[in-house]
């Protein structure tokens, strides 16, 4: 077994940052602590930050959606992460109508197998619910499959407020966690029908139709679900400041709410749907980007521990396929891509800016989400007996986000041209280094991870 000894580097926790060298052998870390030696290749890290490999929980690879399927799939997906020093993804299984749970994890299972660089994991997205599905649900947990996630919107995928409810009631059973897709369906349908017949057909009516209170109020409704259920729950990518406000307030009614949000809530907002179709197609995801104001909250939502984890909804799709809304803004496929630029934005933008503290990126991006999708401590933090998936991370130098640089298929970067500081220089996955100085040195090695229960 090959041992590597990486010396000299500052270790950053949720707890803080200290100076301790790190022996692995083979897959996993064996010793953490200063002035350690062993016979092993010694790498020096001096000056260099090591987090614990940081995991995406939100992503959508070879994701069937608008008649379409997403650029990435799980090759260059997750050669996408790893570059963003990215080694767990945790993706969404998704159940079609008709399909059982067991058809839509072998279908992302065979996506995955063989295809990952990274190591990956899934969510089951429930868009079917029905009594055999019910009966499915044991079944999932022994695949490791231990979080699930429900729609509010989406004709293909959207659940009532009933079938979130019983589900809810049911995962409790297992320990299992659910996390929504909160957008009220109802009244965004009919303002995009009243706005197509206003000939308003432009990228910049996707977020004149999904306004912020449709999303305030599906979070209200899910966390009262959740509430009913007295079952635990996350709302996923949050936008906005009113939704913030009701994860805050259902807290303080005694519900059990994890808050994950994206990098372009917090930086980018609504003024980029001006742009010719183009540049303004780029950025149509739902929910839609907001009013800095929203970023504002996020940012604060973070500083002060209310939100839980950052994630992307990377969910990525050509110029080309955009292009398919180019008279009908609804018909344009909604996402962007985010894995391999997340890491980098929010130490640029959230710890040199003082928004975050450096512990408190490690918890958004490797601790918090390994607690709260059941993979802690085999991911999520160096110490002995833990995966060595390791970011070695540069805290200097200045540089560019560019698309030629990016390894997702789609082509672009809702980020083009935006300034950085420091970056990701090299990454271990289980013990191997996979990516080193802006190359990938060796791909397709990543495992699929079962999960257990969370616990944050
Ligand atoms: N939102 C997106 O923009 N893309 C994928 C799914 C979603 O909820
Ligand atoms: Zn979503
Ligand atoms: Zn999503």
């Amino acid at each position: 077994m090959s041992k590597i000894l990486l010396k000299g580097g500052s270790i950053v926790s949720p707890r803080g940052v200290k100076r301790a060298d790190i022996l692995i052998n083979g897959e996993k870390i064996v010793a953490v602590g200063r002035n350690l030696s062993a016979e092993a290749q010694t790498v020096d890290v001096g000056g260099k930050l090591i987090f614990p490999g940081f995991i995406d929980a939100h992503t959508h690879f070879d994701l069937e959606v608008s008649d379409t399927v997403t650029a990435d799939d799980f090759d260059s997906g997750t050669k996408s992460a790893i570059a963003g020093g990215v080694t767990t993804v945790v993706d969404f299984a998704t159940q079609n109508k008709g399909e059982t749970l067991s058809d839509a994890l072998n279908n992302w299972h065979i996506k995955a197998f063989g295809k990952s660089s990274c190591d990956y994991a899934f969510h089951m997205a429930i868009s079917d619910w029905r009594e055999d599905i019910k009966n499915e649900l044991p079944a999932m947990f022994e695949q490791g499959v231990t979080s699930f996630k429900v729609y509010m919107i989406y004709d293909a995928m959207e659940l009532n407020d009933r079938a979130i409810y019983e589900l809810m009631k049911e995962l409790k059973k297992y320990g299992g966690i659910v996390g929504c897709h909160c957008e009220n369906s109802g009244i965004i349908g009919k303002l995009r029908e009243e706005a197509l017949a206003r000939g308003e057909t432009q990228p910049k009516h996707h977020p004149l139709t999904r306004p912020d209170f449709t999303e305030a109020e599906a979070v209200n409704r899910f966390l009262a679900i959740a509430k009913a259920a007295d079952a635990p729950c996350i709302v996923v990518h949050l936008s906005t400041r009113l939704g913030y406000q009701e994860v805050l307030h259902a807290r303080d009614e005694g519900v059990e709410v994890y808050a994950e949000t994206c990098p372009q809530y917090l930086l980018l907002d609504d003024s980029v749907y001006d742009a010719p179709f183009d540049t303004a197609s780029e950025y149509v995801c739902s929910p839609p980007l907001r009013k800095r104001e929203d970023n504002k909250a996020l940012w604060d939502a973070l500083k002060t521990n209310n939100a839980d984890t950052v994630s992307t909804d990377h969910c990525s799709f050509t110029v080309e396929q955009k292009r398919a809304g180019e008279s009908d803004f609804t018909k344009i496929p909604n996402g962007m891509p985010g894995v391999e630029t997340r890491a980098i934005l929010l130490y640029t933008y959230g710890v040199k800016k003082h928004r975050i503290s450096l512990q408190q990126m490690c918890a958004y991006l490797s601790e918090n989400p390994a607690r709260l999708y059941g993979m802690y401590p085999k991911k999520g933090v160096i110490k002995a007996g833990s995966d060595a998936d390791l970011v070695i991370f540069e805290p200097r130098g200045h540089g560019k986000i560019t698309a030629d640089r990016c390894h997702s298929r789609c082509g672009y970067t809702p980020f083009e041209g935006v300034k950085t500081v420091g970056g990701v220089e090299q990454v271990y996955l289980r013990g191997k280094l996979v990516y080193r100085g802006g190359e990938i040195v060796l791909e397709h090695s990543g495992k699929y991870v079962t999960r257990d229960h969370f616990d944050l």
